[in-house]
């Protein structure tokens, strides 16, 4: 609130010095009208103001009154604030008060849960402590058991693999008496009394060594010499010109009762495969069996082949059988130049350093005896390629394989080119009227 000023000596003003002579009168102002200080008028300010009277102290009491009135209102206005603001002070530390009082109050409240908590979990500690302490050596110690039995098992094994593995490095021998009833081929063993199916000896030329082969003595009369056989993929097939010429893998296994009558996988050889046919017309038989043990056959019952400076051409006619006529139609999911491409009928032998296939023969790009894994009378490509990579369960993918080609046992016209068949057999017999 402003303070009124009371009268200073600046408002009421000094003694001047004494006016020089009035102005002449055409001069004069006209005398103005005075202040005036509670009805009593000064002569002129000209004069100087002289010393209260008794109307001036009136008049400023007079006028000094209501100032009391009016700072004494604000000063009772500014308590009653005071007054107010002290309250609400008060009841601002009462609630403070109260808050702190329930704080303490819950702080009390929970310090007992705690405790027991804090209890409870050293108590289980101590549980979990003494039972680690008294399972954990002892199941360390089982372990430590088992560890020295996985132990002295790997060192069994290592031995075993490395006995295994002597074994296997030495030439394979067969240790079974082969029948001594021999003949030119199966047939002529049939005929000179060799009737249960299982190696033999046979000798096409009297000139050469008799050689092994198995003889397939119950399939429709028996005497069939089984030029090639797939069983269970323990031969590769993936081999070069000289020797599919000349023949590979394993004719027959002993049954442990010293008969070689479990057939292995082989190729009697293209030569003489050339020296069988050249003996008499020849009927050629595929066998097949599915992964379910469905079985299929296509027989030819004329066949032969030409000489090496041929590169073993190959003849075939008079189909027969439930798995398709593969060989001479082609593969029968095919149509046109397609399907032509797939005949093997005609078609030279070609293995992956020989290549006479139908595509585009002499360019090593282009290889079928690469592509489908075998060696095999390849036009461009296939339609049967029995002599493929063995898959085992039947159904492979192009990811399976090399390079991307149907390069399994196929017989497509009976299963497709994505199934490889389980079993796989090329058998000749002399044609009989
Ligand atoms: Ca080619």
């Amino acid at each position: 609130m402003p303070v009124r000023p009371i009268h200073t000596s600046h408002t009421r003003g000094r003694y001047s010095a004494r006016p020089t002579n009035p102005p002449p009168a055409a001069a004069r102002t006209k005398p103005s009208q005075m202040e005036e200080y509670g009805g009593c008028v000064l002569p002129g300010s000209a004069l100087g103001v002289h010393c209260p009277t008794g109307c001036e102290l009136r008049n400023e009491l007079i006028k000094q009154r209501p100032m009391p009135q009016r700072r004494l209102n604000s000063i009772l206005h500014n308590i009653t604030s005071l007054k107010s603001n002290f309250n609400s002070l008060t009841v601002n530390s009462d609630n403070i008060v109260r808050s702190m009082q329930n704080l303490r109050s819950r702080m009390q409240e929970r310090s007992g849960p705690q405790k027991s908590a804090q209890d409870a979990i050293e108590a289980r500690f101590k549980e979990l402590r003494v039972h680690i302490e008294s399972t954990v050596p002892n199941t360390l110690r089982i372990m430590k058991e088992l560890l020295m039995q996985v132990r002295a098992k790997i060192k069994r094994l290592d031995e075993s693999l490395q006995t295994q593995t002597e074994y296997c490095a030495m030439p394979c021998v067969i240790s079974c008496n082969i029948p001594v009833v021999s003949g030119a081929h199966c047939e002529d063993v049939f005929r000179n009394g060799g009737y249960t199916s299982e190696a033999y000896y046979i000798q096409p030329d009297q000139k050469q060594k008799p050689y092994k082969v198995f003889c397939d003595m119950q399939h429709s009369g028996g005497g069939w010499t089984i030029i090639q056989n797939r069983v269970d993929g323990s031969t590769s097939f993936a081999r070069n010109w000289d020797t599919y010429k000349n023949g590979f893998g394993n004719v027959a296994f002993d049954n442990g009762k010293y008969i070689c009558n479990v057939p292995g996988e082989y190729w009697i050889g293209t030569e003489r495969i050339l020296e069988l046919s050249q003996l008499h017309e020849h009927v050629l038989l595929f066998d097949m069996k599915d992964w379910k043990g469905e079985k299929a056959y296509a027989q030819y019952n004329s066949f032969r082949i030409d000489g090496e400076d041929q590169n073993y051409r190959f003849w075939i006619d008079q189909y027969t059988g439930n798995a398709g006529d593969a060989l001479i139609q082609g593969a029968s999911q095919l149509q046109g130049e397609n399907r032509t491409m797939t005949i093997h009928n005609g078609m030279e032998f070609s293995t992956f350093d020989r290549d006479n296939d139908g595509w585009l023969p002499g360019n090593p790009q282009k290889q079928c005896a690469k592509e489908d894994d075998g060696g095999w009378w390849y036009n461009r490509c296939h339609s049967a390629n029995p002599n493929g990579r063995y898959y085992w369960g039947g159904v492979y993918t192009k990811q399976q394989t090399d390079l991307g080609t149907d390069d399994g046992v196929v017989w497509m016209n009976w299963k497709g080119s994505w199934y490889s068949l389980r079993e796989m057999s090329m058998k000749m017999r002399p044609r009989m009227p």
